[in-house]
């Protein structure tokens, strides 16, 4: 019989999740699949790379968008389908954005996709150079046809995250200001909108603490909505003798103002400790950019870039996730 107290996760049921149960000798609150990485560097002919890609449940399976740095090592979106989320089909050809005005539409670069559903829209937020790297957007109902709209910050800017319902009657988004090189500042803001076009009341989410997120932080996943808040996973950076490290932890926010930090665990979830995390064309990255959420058994499963090569998959109990920040929170 299905459990008499509220669901933690406000949301659908997702029944087919990807999931593993965590291995009887691990003790961490957020585990790997076993058979990662889920998406080899190599899945399409021209694709050097494939990595911080952006996943949703999309008609009864799963569709995504996907970071593919192609073998001239430009940086492109390419759209994908899975009926399992484990096994994926990537179009071999990169999304090409419809559009009125050329001024937006002349694709430079495109990195880091999220996905976010909202009403019946997909919404795609990336990196998108426009004199420096900004916060691009499109929507799609279909992930054939993709719309692109105003890009929605100004540069320079990374790490641009929608929440996936208005809040009060207002659109959020949360983003990283950063500088046109490999930033080595940045902490996490929210702003506002009426109509995902006019973006104000810019507010300060969290910033930088010691340790593994003590260069920058940013956005990961869309947050996933709970009774607890808002829970926000994102990447931090720690700058180490041998460049830069990327972790990846956790935090709640409050569902009614979402800039204000309810808790946030000092440790990470997920740091690059096997293998494909830690060699590749960047070494030591793990990057989320998507998660998935079954609200009746509490599952997730969290994608994330490894290495800046290949797309790997753990997993996490929301309740536990929850738990942990909690007893662990140094906010
Ligand atoms: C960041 C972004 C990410 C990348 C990371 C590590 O600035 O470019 O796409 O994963 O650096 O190289």
């Amino acid at each position: 019989m299905a459990a008499s107290h509220p669901k933690t996760i406000m949301g659908p049921a997702l029944p087919n999740i990807p999931w593993e149960a965590r291995p009887s000798r691990c003790h961490d609150v957020v585990w790997r699949y076993s058979r990662n990485p889920v998406i080899p560097r190599d899945l399409i002919p021209c694709s050097n790379s494939i990595f911080n890609s952006a996943v949703v449940p999309c008609e009864g399976g799963f569709a995504g968008v996907f970071r593919v740095d192609d073998r001239r090592r430009f940086m492109r979106l390419h759209s994908g389908r899975s009926t399992d989320g484990i096994n994926w089909q990537l179009n071999p050809e990169p999304i090409q954005f419809l559009g009125e005005d050329p001024e937006i539409c002349r694709f430079e670069y495109g990195y880091d996709p999220r996905v976010c559903r909202i009403e019946d829209r997909y919404y795609i937020t990336w990196c998108n150079g426009y004199h420096g790297p900004t916060i691009g957007m499109a929507y799609t109902h279909d992930f054939e046809t993709f719309h692109q709209c105003e890009n929605i910050t100004l540069p320079y800017n990374r790490n641009g995250v929608l929440f996936p319902r208005r809040i009060n009657g207002k659109y959020y988004m949360l983003s990283r200001p950063s500088d046109t090189r490999h930033t080595s500042f940045g902490d996490i803001f929210c702003s506002e909108s009426p109509d995902l076009v006019y973006w104000g009341r810019h507010r300060f989410v969290m910033g930088t603490r010691k340790g593994w997120q003590s260069t920058k932080i940013g956005a990961g996943p869309v947050p996933i909505e709970t009774q607890q808040g808002w829970l926000l996973i994102y990447h931090g950076v720690l700058t180490s003798c041998n460049g830069y490290v990327y972790s990846a932890g956790a935090a709640l926010l409050d569902l009614d103002e979402p800039w204000r930090v309810i808790c946030r665990a000092a440790p990470y979830l997920i740091s690059p400790q096997r293998d494909y995390e830690c060699v590749g064309d960047v070494p030591n990255v793990v990057f989320p950019c998507a998660a998935l959420a079954d609200a009746d058994t509490g599952r997730m499963a969290i994608y994330y870039g490894c290495a800046d090569t290949v797309t790997g998959l753990c997993f996490a109990q929301v309740d536990e996730l929850i738990d942990f920040i909690k007893a662990n929170s140094d906010e």
